[in-house]
């Protein structure tokens, strides 16, 4: 590795090829200096119009035609981002077992947020705020979550910028995180079920439910009965009000539920599912050469809940239907709301085109993606076909390993290839011509990516408006690829250029645990506000509780005490909070409420107490809370914990508890 840094600064799709023997082409060349700093052409280049854009650049909009006019002169698109420019793109990333979400810029991919979800944060004590506390509920306790799957609201197929919506695996939940303010505002547990994987959004008219994909199977309901009967373990597909973010209704189905996705008519939502013998060892799982894709049918299970044709289980008053029927399963191969279309075993990834005609339901174990046509699922439920699998219109053998897909809306796929480590293009519409029997070649290229790649995705590939543009490829391994920093590894995501003929990797970016998945949504979807209204609902039942103190948030400060619970409101301006002093006695259970009074964009306090493992963030205009236990008498120093000003380090006060 390190010769080839020392010698070479080629660039890594460019080394492959030259090993392969292929062709070199002149402007990878060129491309691959420019990224060790030999030539700086390209970014140059854009610089220079930029200038010549100039008013764009002094107010602050990245001046876009300077990027297209870049990538003009070095045959691909521009992945630097000049300092003070914009990225084109926002980035929502899942942070895996971090438990988190993040928001990176595209193409820089600079990190640009962290978005708490179902983590403990010490920055911004999340988990810890009585605000954040709300929002997680019950499962405050947990500190931990698994997040996979992120994806942003749709009006009619397009992004709306609403929301985001995010799976938890480890703790079976589904969080909403508003993106005006990007903090995480509803958290659902979700009954019945163990274990969220999938989830997607309706996209049409609007995204009204959020489906949830239950992976694990477990007794129904999961109370102690049946821990030795498998045959008695089940598992479902839930959905969830997007607005409300109750859980509406859950339809049992064969098999563990992978990933899924939806069509465009609101119609669908389909998923794979693995584990047809409904096994709990590795072993029992893998036995039939056959496992499904179910599709589920919205509009047929509303009806069948309208007419009151569902049961509950346990203590849940969701209703609950029964979509089982697999033919793998010994069923009929669907019901009155569900079909399953036998698959090759253990498929993984499911996506839906943005033309919203085929599923694509991705193989794993097996060298294929499978395609369903929409139409043909309409046909099937409508009892004009008889045979599942005649829904299938081409299985196209993409490579060892397939496991996601995702769509540049110029008719092509990119299926990230795990064992092969490696993205692959192909054409759709020559797969289904190969289907048919014609002999055309539908592989369009193989490019190598570093290493064993989970998911792929393309610029707004998941909405109707796919721009192939940029796509990352989310490598699970980087090994060799970064300076080694001990035992515990990166991930590396990769951007590669997709918007012309041919997929150029231009740049590795390390990642730590561990991002499964991502969306990229063109900015001028995305409008997040730079101040908290003083009326937002996130820290209202605390704006309530002060009403009820007879205390007035913006300008008061007090201590309320109530027998041994005591409420300390303060206000904060930089660089003071609004007491430099309170007291409270040893035992007392104290809630202090900050405000704060700054009302400009960027201009956060925090609020640390020192030995008392507090803190938190206190946003322009916000009101933020935290209620603990005054266990130790003494001085003990609160403080500013977010630069705020040149006096940021005297911003402080003493809470004083008297033994
Ligand atoms: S799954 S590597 Cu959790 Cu998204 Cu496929
Ligand atoms: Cu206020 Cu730092």
């Amino acid at each position: 590795m390190t010769d080839r840094k020392e010698e070479g600064c080629i660039n890594d799709s460019a080394e492959k090829e030259l090993k392969e023997g292929t062709v070199l082409q002149a402007e990878e060349q060129a491309e691959g200096a420019g990224k060790c700093g030999i030539s700086r052409r390209g970014f140059l280049g854009a610089t220079a119009l930029a200038g010549v854009a100039g008013a764009g650049a002094a107010t602050g909009i990245m001046p876009r035609f300077s990027k297209e006019a870049a990538a003009a002169s070095n045959g691909g698109l521009d992945y630097n981002v000049g300092p003070g420019e914009l990225d084109e793109y926002y980035g929502f990333w899942s942070g895996g077992h971090s438990g988190e979400v993040r928001i990176l810029g595209i193409p820089s991919k600079r990190e640009l947020m962290r978005i708490p979800v179902f983590n403990r944060e010490s920055a911004t004590g999340w988990g810890q705020t009585n605000e954040s506390k709300r929002i997680l509920g019950d499962s405050a306790e947990f500190g931990n979550g698994d997040t996979h799957h992120v994806h942003v609201s749709y009006t009619d197929g397009s992004y709306d910028g609403r929301y985001a919506f995010v799976n938890d695996k480890a703790n079976t939940r589904v969080a909403r995180i508003r993106l005006d303010v990007m903090k995480t505002d509803k958290i659902t547990t979700v009954p019945n079920v163990t274990s969220i994987h999938g989830i997607r959004l309706q996209k049409y008219p609007k995204t009204g439910y959020v489906f949830a994909n239950g992976e694990m199977i477990v007794p129904l309901p999961n109370d102690g009965r049946d821990l030795e009967n498998p045959e008695n373990y089940w598992t479902m597909m839930s959905a969830l009000d997007a607005e409300t973010m109750e859980v509406k209704w859950q339809v049992i189905v064969d098999g563990n539920l992978d990933n899924n996705d939806t069509d465009y008519e609101g119609k669908y939502v389909c998923s794979t599912c693995y584990n047809a013998p409904r096994g709990v060892t590795l072993e029992q799982m893998m036995g039939p050469e056959r496992d499904w894709a179910v599709v589920l049918n919205v509009p047929a299970i509303e009806a069948a809940i309208e007419a009151g044709d569902y049961t509950t289980i346990g203590d849940s008053d969701v209703p609950v239907l029964d979509g089982r029927g697999a033919q793998a399963a010994g069923g009929p191969g669907g019901s009155d709301i569900s079909l399953y279309v036998p698959v090759p075993r253990s498929p993984h990834g499911l996506n839906t085109t943005p033309d919203g005609k085929y599923f694509i339901a991705n193989g794993k174990l097996s060298p294929t993606c499978t395609v369903i046509e929409i139409a043909k699922v309409d046909e099937w439920f409508e009892g004009r076909l008889n045979d599942p699998r005649d829904t299938v219109v081409a299985e196209p053998e993409i490579g060892l390993g397939p496991l996601h897909t995702t769509f540049d809306g110029r008719g092509n796929c990119y299926t990230s290839v795990f064992l092969d480590s490696q993205v692959v293009k192909w054409n759709l519409a020559d797969a289904l011509r190969a289907h048919e029997g014609e002999d055309v070649n539908y592989i369009r290229q193989k490019l190598d990516v570093h290493y064993q790649i989970g998911h792929t995705k393309a610029t707004m590939a998941e909405s109707k408006d796919a721009d192939g543009k940029w796509l990352v490829a989310l490598c699970k391994f980087s090994k060799d690829r970064f300076l080694p920093v001990g035992p515990l590894h990166a991930e590396n995501e990769q951007l590669i250029d997709i918007s012309g003929e041919e997929m150029k990797l231009v740049k590795d970016t390390p990642t730590f645990a561990e991002p499964h998945d991502c969306i990229m949504v063109h900015r001028d979807y995305i409008n997040p506000v730079g101040v908290w209204q003083r009326d937002d609902p996130y820290f209202a039942e605390t704006v309530e509780m002060a009403k009820r103190d007879g205390v007035t948030l913006e300008s008061d400060n007090k201590v309320i005490r109530d027998g041994n619970k005591v409420r300390v409101y303060m206000t904060s301006v930089a660089p003071s909070f609004g007491m430099t002093e309170f007291k409270v006695k040893q035992g007392d259970e104290v809630t202090l409420v900050v405000t704060n009074l700054d009302a400009i964009e960027d201009l956060h306090h925090g609020m640390c107490v020192t030995n008392y493992g507090i803190n938190f963030e206190i946003a322009p205009q916000a009101t933020a809370s935290v209620t603990f236990v005054a266990d130790k008498p003494g001085v003990h120093w609160y403080y500013c914990s977010w630069f705020c000003h040149a006096l940021h380090m005297e911003m402080s006060g003493r809470m004083l508890v008297e033994a």
